[in-house]
């Protein structure tokens, strides 16, 4: 079986310091936090930015600061997100791109999300794409539902985005698509021939889900963003733990864990 990427996704826009005291917030802390999930075997970080109020921030200069501090580190694949926090608004989710990183995510549709909705026009999917394809960034297609990626290949189609694809299937978010292993074979049963895919999790589902990611061939995301404990009851001590158990469990498997060069191998990336 082709190796396993791990992606750390190590702050995201909702959790707070309050849940997780270890939650990297500064540039330093979550290029410090990146280079230990590179230690522990992760191949890809998946970055959201925060303020020095440890707000969620699309800011160029966040995203700037992070990239560089963690290229100083290691050669871990850097892959901000244009989905921000529900609130921002498209121009804001936007820059990160314009530093031409390997990756970005791009969502490839509206749901709720919670109590608040994640909003993505057809016409703002369009313009990221746009402008990932002119920097030469590849996306990532977050899919927090099966509508999504039907989206995503009618977009194939129309020439807006190009194969391979890359899914991310993001489940059981509140609002969004559940996380059983039914709902993970369904995303997997949808996507076309030759596209790559990564599983994630919310919650006490990350785990299994990602467990089955491992057994199906796909790849995985683990870290604070998707999910704050270790197990039942007890927080996690750092997104690096997450990301070792996810590499022990697939080497246990007879499963190998991919180096960050040959992730850009098997994403197409060089
Ligand atoms: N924070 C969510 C509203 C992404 O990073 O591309 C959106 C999100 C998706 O996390
Ligand atoms: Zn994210």
């Amino acid at each position: 079986m082709e190796k396993l990427i791990i992606t750390a996704c190590l702050t995201g826009a909702e959790v707070t310091r309050e849940q997780q005291p270890n939650l990297p917030l500064t540039p330093d802390e979550i290029a410090q936090a990146a280079y230990e999930c590179y230690l522990a075997g992760a191949s890809m970080v998946h970055v959201h930015a925060r303020d020095e109020e440890g707000k969620p921030t699309q800011d160029y200069k966040y995203y700037k600061a992070i990239k560089e501090k963690i290229e100083a580190k290691c050669n871990i694949i850097f892959q901000p997100s244009t989905g921000g926090a529900t609130w921002h608004t498209p121009e804001q989710r936007m820059q990160p791109i314009e530093l031409k990183p390997e990756m970005a995510t791009l969502s490839m549709g509206t749901c709720n999300f919670g109590s608040d909705v994640f909003m993505n026009t057809e016409d703002t999917i369009k313009i990221f794409a746009k402008r990932m394809y002119e920097l030469g960034v590849k996306p990532e297609l977050e899919c927090f539902e099966k509508g999504m990626v039907d989206n995503a290949i009618r977009m194939l189609k129309q020439g807006i985005l190009k194969a391979p694809l890359h899914f991310d299937f993001v489940l059981g978010v509140p609002g969004a698509m559940g996380a059983e292993l039914r709902d993970l074979l369904y995303m997997v049963e949808s996507i076309p021939a030759g596209s790559t895919w990564t599983a994630a999790a919310v919650g006490r589902f990350q785990l299994p889900i990602n467990m089955a990611a491992i057994m199906l061939g796909g790849h995985v995301r683990t870290g604070f963003e998707d999910n704050i404990y270790y197990r039942k009851g007890e927080l996690a001590k750092s997104n690096a733990q997450l990301v070792e158990r996810i590499a022990n469990l697939s080497r246990e498997f007879g499963r190998e864990v991919a180096t960050p060069d040959e992730a850009r191998v098997i994403l197409g990336l060089k």
